[in-house]
C-alpha cells in the first residue's frame, strides 16, 4: 500500500537547508522584540507587536485579511493541495494579499505521500516566509545518531517505507531532523488567539506559567505537542505518563494567558472540525481541526476513511469580534483510475 519513496534529489536537500536558513533569518530579524514576545503575560501585551518569530513562539502580528488553519496532514498531499486551491492561498499571496498560513504539524507518517507533503510546506514556507507558519507536530520528530534513526512517534510509516525502498538516507534525515526542532511550537496573536499542535503544557506546569516565554523550553513545547484532550473530565490525570489535560486544566491555561481561542489538531475528529465552548461564562473556545483522510483518499494509505477533512478560516477586516472564525470542508480532486 506504500507509495515508494521519492528519491530525494539535490533541489530536496537544498529545499530542506532552505527553510532552515529561512528560519534562522526570521529569528535573527525579530531579536528587537524578543523581551516583549517573552515578557507578555497576557495575550493582549503583544498589541503592537509585528509578525516575528522569538525561539519556539510565532508571533502572528495584526490579523491578516484571511487566515487559514490547516490541521493534521499525515501524509495527505491531495487534501493539502486542494485547501491550497479552495482558499486561493498561493494566488493571492504572490498578488500581495494579507493572507496567511498556519499549519498545525503531523505532516508525515500514516498517509502515503508524507515527503510530498513536507516539500510542499517547505517551498510554502522558503516562498512566504512573511505568510506562513508551520507548527511541529509530535509526529515531526527523528533522532539520528551514528546513521541510526529513531522516530518520536508510533507508527513511523513514512521511515519503514523509506526502509523498504533500499534504505533510509540518514544524511537527509538529520538535516530535516534539524529543520523539525526548528519549527515552532505555538502560534499567538494578539486578539487572544493561540495555536498549538496539541494543547497546553502539561498541568502540572501551570502554577509556574507566568509569561509567554515560559512556554519556549523544550520540556513546554514537547507536551504542547503531544498533549491529549480529556475534556470529559474536569483534571485529567493521565495514566500513561503521557501529558493530558481536562476541561479545567485548559481554562486555567487559556484564563492566565488571556487566549479566548485556541487551534489544536493532533486529536482526530471524525466532523473535520469541532469548536468546544470550554468555560462557564463562553469566553473560551477551543477548535480542533482534521484535515487529512476522508473516505476513498488515496493518498490516506487505508487510514482516515471517517474523517471529512476540513480546515478553519477567518476572514474579513475590522474588529476582531467581526471576524468570525469557520470552518469548511476539504474536497481534493479525485485523481483518474490506474
Ligand atoms: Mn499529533
Amino acid at each position: 500500500m506504500n507509495r515508494r519513496f521519492p528519491r530525494v534529489s539535490d533541489q530536496d536537500r537544498a529545499l530542506v537547508r532552505r527553510a532552515c536558513w529561512v528560519l534562522e533569518a526570521l529569528r535573527a530579524g525579530s531579536a528587537s522584540h524578543a523581551s516583549r514576545v517573552r515578557g507578555a503575560r497576557r495575550l493582549a501585551d503583544l498589541v503592537g507587536v509585528p509578525r516575528c518569530l522569538v525561539g519556539r513562539i510565532q508571533c502572528l502580528g495584526p490579523p491578516p485579511e484571511q487566515l487559514v488553519v490547516l490541521g493534521d496532514l499525515h501524509g495527505c498531499f491531495n487534501t493539502f493541495r486542494a485547501a491550497l486551491e479552495q482558499t486561493r492561498f498561493f494566488a493571492r499571496a504572490e498578488a500581495g494579499r494579507d493572507v496567511r498560513l498556519v499549519c498545525l504539524g503531523d505532516y508525515v507518517n500514516r498517509g502515503v505521500r508524507s515527503f510530498h507533503v513536507v516539500r510542499l510546506a517547505l517551498l510554502l514556507l522558503v516562498r512566504f516566509p512573511e505568510r506562513v507558519t508551520l507548527l511541529r507536530g509530535n509526529h515531526d520528530e527523528y533522532h539520528v545518531r551514528d546513521g541510526r534513526i529513531t522516530p518520536a512517534a508510533l507508527p513511523a510509516d513514512w521511515l519503514d517505507a523509506c526502509r523498504a525502498d533500499g534504505g533510509v538516507d540518514a544524511g537527509f534525515f538529520r538535516d530535516l531532523s534539524r529543520l523539525f526542532d526548528a519549527l515552532p511550537a505555538v502560534a499567538v496573536g494578539a486578539e487572544g488567539l493561540l495555536l498549538a499542535h496539541a494543547g497546553p503544557p502539561a498541568p502540572a506546569r501551570l502554577r509556574s506559567l507566568r509569561t509567554l516565554g515560559d512556554l519556549d523550553t523544550p520540556a513546554c513545547a514537547r507536551e504542547m505537542r503531544w498533549a491529549r484532550a480529556e475534556l470529559a473530565r474536569e483534571n485529567a490525570a493521565p495514566s500513561d505518563g503521557s501529558p493530558g489535560f481536562g476541561r479545567r486544566d485548559l481554562v486555567e491555561f487559556m484564563e492566565r494567558l488571556g487566549v479566548r481561542t485556541m487551534i489544536v489538531g493532533h486529536r482526530v475528529v471524525p466532523e473535520g472540525a469541532e469548536c468546544a465552548v470550554v468555560d462557564g461564562a463562553g469566553r473560551c473556545r477551543l477548535w480542533t481541526v482534521s484535515s487529512m483522510g476522508g473516505a476513498g483518499n488515496r493518498d490516506a494509505g487505508g487510514h482516515y476513511g471517517h474523517v471529512t477533512p476540513c480546515m478553519l478560516v477567518r476572514r474579513g477586516a475590522g474588529p476582531f469580534r467581526r471576524r468570525k472564525l469557520w470552518w469548511e470542508r476539504i474536497t481534493p480532486r479525485r485523481r483518474g483510475a490506474g
